[in-house]
């Protein structure tokens, strides 16, 4: 049975408003298993690693400053084939506007350079963006007692 992993980050703002709680609430309801889990305060240089694919867009440097300007809550997923895709739809669109009700960006943000919360876009990724946030003690290997309703 295949197992995936996706990072998710509450941004700055997310923090600042006070919707970590919330954010964190949504994906263990969905059923996820959290892996990992820390406030962190990052560098510009981990910054442009973790958003390196967009390193040629105008909206770079302001998507950088805005990623450092406070701390953040990184978290490590995991869950059955497929958490990847439905962590990104329990988000909703990278525009807020865009974004259906009951996601966390259609609920809780408006502009695009605000949008509160990142998650990987694919499961390669979600190894990647984990391997870079997390040093291999921080994460946890465990069972939550409720796996074989969560699992087929
Ligand atoms: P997502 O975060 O939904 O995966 P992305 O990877 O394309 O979206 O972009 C990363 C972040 O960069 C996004 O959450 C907000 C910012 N961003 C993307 N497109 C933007 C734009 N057109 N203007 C301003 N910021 C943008
Ligand atoms: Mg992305």
């Amino acid at each position: 049975e295949q197992v995936d992993q996706t990072y998710i980050m509450v941004k700055p703002d997310g923090v600042q408003r006070g919707v970590v709680g919330d954010i964190i609430s949504r994906f263990e309801k969905k059923g996820f298993k959290l892996t990992g889990l820390k406030l962190y305060q990052c560098s510009k240089d981990l910054a442009e690693e973790h958003y390196k694919d967009l390193k040629l867009k105008s909206f770079f440097p302001k998507l950088i400053d805005y990623i450092t300007s406070g701390p953040v809550v990184c978290m490590a997923w995991e869950g059955c084939f497929g958490v990847v895709a439905s962590a990104r739809k329990l988000i909703g669109a990278t525009d807020p506007l865009q974004a259906g009700p009951d996601t966390i960006r259609g609920d809780l943000a408006v502009p695009t350079g605000r949008n509160i919360v990142h998650g990987s876009d694919s499961p390669e990724n979600g190894k990647r963006e984990i391997a870079l946030w997390f040093k291999e003690g921080e994460l946890c290997e465990w069972t939550p007692v409720l796996t074989p309703w969560l699992r087929e």
